[in-house]
């Protein structure tokens, strides 16, 4: 399954846990993806800024929402059905549940490569199943993948850990990534990217900063090399009430736009797979 590469805005923060303001980010990104300031080409020069081949669904409508997970997954469904793959702009990491739920029945073998400072996986966090903290222990519990691969990871605490051998996650954290470990993914991949995975140095504006992380370019190396297809992506926890002078606005949009190129073209080769011209 590999379609159309689809922006869904998700402007929901109401699962956060300290600070609010993640709702915001959805526009933000948006403007930095259009900003004069660069341009739309991924490094592979694939035209993320064409709209035939990139499409852009709008934000989730929360006005007259009952329930926000159903409204997020019922936004994720009519994207699948029109032919797209969702690439969400998040919100609180709480929304990569409701996606997931909705984008599992169209993928039977599924990867999730998740970026982020924290795993995420706690059972209940403050009294609340579906916090932000918790989002990994309903996808594992409902079997919404085959295998979770997290990276980044440099927050782990006993309770997590039990959660994390419980369901059989795989662990990339900062001190096994700093000794060269490497997220290894084949086929259907689905990538969770919260932005406090990357170092505070380069992404400032999110709710949770946690020093000694994942560079921009760790990261966009790793997209690069995905194998594919990719079926779906979010960037999520960006907060741009703590944001300075746009930075982490676009250091999103650049990973939106390698998570486009990726979707655009999924069987490519791994870049050390790739012989140079001398030889
Ligand atoms: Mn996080």
């Amino acid at each position: 399954m590999n379609g159309t590469p689809t922006i869904l805005g998700i402007p929901y923060d109401g699962s956060s846990s300290f600070l609010r303001g993640a709702a915001d980010a959805p526009n933000a990104i948006r403007k930095a993806l259009r900003s004069p300031s660069t341009n739309g080409w991924t490094e592979a020069l694939l035209d993320t800024s064409d709209p035939a081949a990139v499409r852009d669904a709008g934000d989730v409508d929360f006005e007259d929402a009952f329930d926000p997970r159903a409204a997020i997954g019922e936004a994720v469904s009519r994207i699948l059905d029109s032919g797209g793959s969702p690439i969400s702009l998040g919100g609180d990491h709480s929304v990569t549940f409701p996606i997931l739920r909705a984008l599992r029945p169209r993928c039977p073998q599924l990867t999730i490569l998740h970026f982020d400072a924290h795993p995420d996986i706690h059972d209940t966090f403050e009294g609340d199943p579906y916090s932000h903290a918790c989002p990994f222990a309903r996808i594992m519990e409902s079997g919404l993948c085959d295998r979770l691969v997290q990276a980044g990871i440099r927050t782990m605490n006993p309770l997590q850990q039990r959660q994390v051998e419980r369901f059989g996650v795989e662990v990339i954290d900062m001190r096994s990534w700093v000794s060269g470990r490497r997220p290894i993914v084949e086929g259907p991949v689905y990538v969770s990217i919260d932005v406090d995975g990357l170092d505070p140095a380069f992404a400032p504006g999110v709710s949770h900063p946690e020093p000694g992380g994942l560079s921009t370019r760790d990261i966009v190396t790793v997209l690069q090399s995905l194998e594919g297809p990719i079926v779906g992506a979010d960037v999520v926890e960006y907060n741009p009430a703590r944001d300075f002078n746009d930075l982490t606005a676009y250091v999103c949009a650049k990973l939106v736009k390698e998570l486009v190129g990726g979707m655009m073209a999924p069987a490519r080769p791994r870049p050390h797979a790739v012989r140079s011209g001398s030889d």
